[in-house]
């Protein structure tokens, strides 16, 4: 395991460093504590072509002027809350909203908006970088002054794991996920239609107006939603169907099974052979394949396109907090929230 480090750019003149983690078998991944955002993964194709195969942002600056999202860690709350609001322990809350009149990936002041401490650890088989950040309470408007930890650790099994821990003194929200767009073929001009995906999912949560879950589950069978068995994810994409037609693409939180016997879904690039299997606790995943160019600043060279990646946010169902069964995001003084998703790179022939 090899650990590196090199500026990233400053905030508020403070430098900000660029870690970069590899193991013996040429992964990397690189990670700042700007958003305590993954900022790029290197890995072999099936050639042993090494590539990146996320979508990152170059520079600091392009990070914090267009808040992207890309790689960062999510928080308080991934997702939308419907108008910003919620009642907890018989007190109603109005957070501060930052998409129309709803609160998306934790408000204007989000956790990707802020330097996290950081710290390394290394052993002969893992390193790990280990962010923290304690979240004053009233940010955004949230009661509890949370104290959050993200740690990222490589392993010799190819397998960055991403560890999330919490403690409030007030009961508030917690629903953290990382917001990496993953495009397996190591170029990001490249779009990710005929990637193939599997989920161990049943079931999805339709989308209605604002993009605001509705509060329902519907079954995925006999609907593009339907990846229990690999298809490549134009076949979703690209489908006439009133839930994917107006978002051009996927958006949608996915009810994982949780069945533990193996990855949760993976991602599969049948041209560079790279594939990514994850593994979760989180109750579902938010599938979004970057529906829209985004042309406020540029990834080498050019504007990231339309399908230039996809996302696998791992979280409890998004606005869980207002729609019943969808999950339990509280937390309370004396509980300790953990939460673990691990992607896993690999490479295979067919
Ligand atoms: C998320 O679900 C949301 C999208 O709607 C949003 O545009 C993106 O993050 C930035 O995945």
């Amino acid at each position: 395991m090899e650990i590196t480090s090199k500026s990233f750019g400053k905030v508020d003149g403070v430098d900000v460093p660029e870690y970069t983690l590899t193991n013996s078998n040429g992964v990397a991944i690189s990670a700042m504590p700007f958003g305590a955002t993954l900022t790029k993964i290197v890995t072999p194709d099936k050639n042993g072509k090494r590539e990146n195969i996320t979508l990152n942002v170059e520079n600091l600056e392009d990070f914090i002027a267009h808040r992207p999202f890309y790689g960062a860690t999510i928080g308080r709350v991934a997702g939308r809350i419907t108008r910003g609001q919620f009642t907890l322990s018989g007190i109603d809350y109005q957070l501060d909203v930052n998409e129309g009149e709803n609160l998306l990936h934790g408000g204007p002041e989000g956790f990707d908006t802020k330097l996290w401490e950081v710290r390394t650890e290394e052993s002969d088989s893992r390193a790990s970088l280990i962010f923290t950040f304690n979240s004053p309470a009233g940010e955004n408007r949230f009661p509890g002054n949370l104290s959050v930890t993200v740690t990222y650790t490589l392993t010799e099994e190819d397998e960055w794991i991403i560890d999330y821990q919490a403690e409030t003194d007030a009961p508030t929200l917690f629903n953290p996920t990382n917001h990496v767009y993953f495009n397996l073929t190591g170029d990001i001009k490249k779009t990710i239609l005929d990637h193939q995906l599997m989920l161990n999912s049943d079931f999805y949560a339709p989308l209605g107006g604002e993009n605001l879950p509705k509060g329902e589950l519907d079954k995925v069978e006999g609907t593009p939603f339907d990846f229990t068995s690999f298809k490549a994810v134009k076949e979703a994409v690209l489908a006439d169907h009133p839930q994917i037609s107006p978002l051009s693409g996927l958006d949608h939180p996915f009810v994982l099974s949780l069945k533990n016997d193996g990855p949760e879904g993976i991602l599969f690039d049948p041209e560079s052979g790279r594939e990514v299997k994850f593994f979760t606790d989180c109750n579902s995943v938010v599938i979004f394949t970057h529906n829209a160019e985004v042309d406020d600043f540029e990834i080498q060279g050019e504007p990231a396109g339309q399908y230039a990646g996809i996302t696998l946010e791992t979280q409890t169902l998004p606005d869980a907090v207002n729609q019943p069964g969808f999950g339990n995001i509280i937390l309370r003084p004396g509980e300790t929230f953990t939460s673990q998703t691990t992607y896993q790179f690999g490479v295979r022939a067919d």
